[in-house]
């Protein structure tokens, strides 16, 4: 197994410069921009594009995912960006819990625009929206909800860039496009959280890393999860380095978890591939209980 792994600075292909742009000029006419981010990370997947992209902008940060996180890791992390005047939402997009929410941040937005501009002696009445956020944080997901929900498609605007639907949300129009940002990635273990909540397809590492990324922090965070799901009794947490200073430690679990879930080759030695992969889709997919993978105190402030 090869232990050693390189961060892939180039994360994105050349057409997220094109990508960039693209944003740059559709922002331009944008009065809102909702930014998308995982709950479970917050910090990580919000991308540091959007900060140049739309400096002025208010903004609603949408925390996707909620299903899938911590609840008490989301509460605090609401209170964190309230702190540094950020609305947080936390929302399923899924399901469309948190909605009512957002429609209600929204709207006190929109309201301080309006007035905004009325003082200046601009009768506005509809703000324009963009949802925007990383790769597979829930975007579509999450503009699919709200076409759904109470607010009907506005259809082809004549004199607007290309022939961009709306949806109407009270009193702003979104763009049914949602824009993609790059992920920040300001370290390997930056990384390593993107591929393991699926931000990133897993394959930019090792299955082996990710998956021993996060037997390691749930070791430390939520081992009665390893043991309710594998029968894996944590004796020592393990706080990741790198792959191969914990493997030692790390390798007997995925014995443990192979054993315990059958995961096996013939002649009965385990198929450490389909272990990585599984623990990998048993987090993701929420079998693993609630997890979060970024906490407000081991996080510098943004
Ligand atoms: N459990 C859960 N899954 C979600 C949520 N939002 C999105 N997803 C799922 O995440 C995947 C990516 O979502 P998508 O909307 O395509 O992301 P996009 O790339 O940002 O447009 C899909 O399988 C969604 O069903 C959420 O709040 N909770
Ligand atoms: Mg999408």
């Amino acid at each position: 197994m090869e232990g050693d792994s390189r961060l892939p600075i180039q994360w994105f292909p050349g057409h997220m410069a094109k990508a960039k742009r693209l944003m740059a000029e559709e922002l331009r006419g944008i009065d809102v921009v909702v930014e998308l981010a995982d709950a479970r990370l917050p910090v990580s997947s919000r991308s540091p594009v959007l900060d140049e992209l739309a400096q002025n902008k208010p903004r609603i940060l949408v925390l996707t995912r909620v299903d899938l996180a911590d609840r008490t890791c989301t509460e605090r992390w609401v209170q964190v960006f309230r702190d540094e005047g950020v609305t947080a939402i936390p929302v399923n997009a899924k399901s469309g819990q948190g909605l009512r929410a957002f429609r209600r941040a929204l709207d006190e937005v929109v309201e301080a625009k309006l007035n905004r501009a009325r003082a200046r002696g601009i009768e506005k009445v509809i703000t324009r929206g963009m949802v925007c956020g990383i790769p597979n944080v829930g975007k579509s997901t999450f503009v699919n909800q709200l076409a759904g929900r109470a607010v009907a498609k506005t259809g082809d605007r004549p004199g607007v860039t290309r022939s961009l639907q709306w949806i109407r949300v009270d009193r702003t129009e979104l763009l049914d496009t949602p824009g993609v940002l790059a992920p920040k990635l300001a370290n390997e273990e930056q990384g390593l959280k993107l591929a393991a909540s699926g931000a990133v397809k897993e394959e930019i590492f090792e299955v082996y890393e990710v998956c021993a990324f996060v037997l390691a922090y749930m070791s430390q965070r939520y081992p009665d999860a390893l043991a309710d799901r594998y029968g894996l009794r944590v004796e020592e947490p393990v706080a990741w380095t790198t792959l191969q200073d914990v493997w030692p430690a790390v390798q007997p679990w995925f014995e443990r978890i192979g054993r315990s879930r059958g995961a096996l080759l013939a002649g009965g030695v385990i198929d450490e591939e389909r272990v990585a992969r599984m623990v990998i889709h048993d987090l993701q997919d929420g079998r693993l209980g609630p997890v979060s993978l970024e906490w407000p105190e081991d996080e510098s402030p943004s």
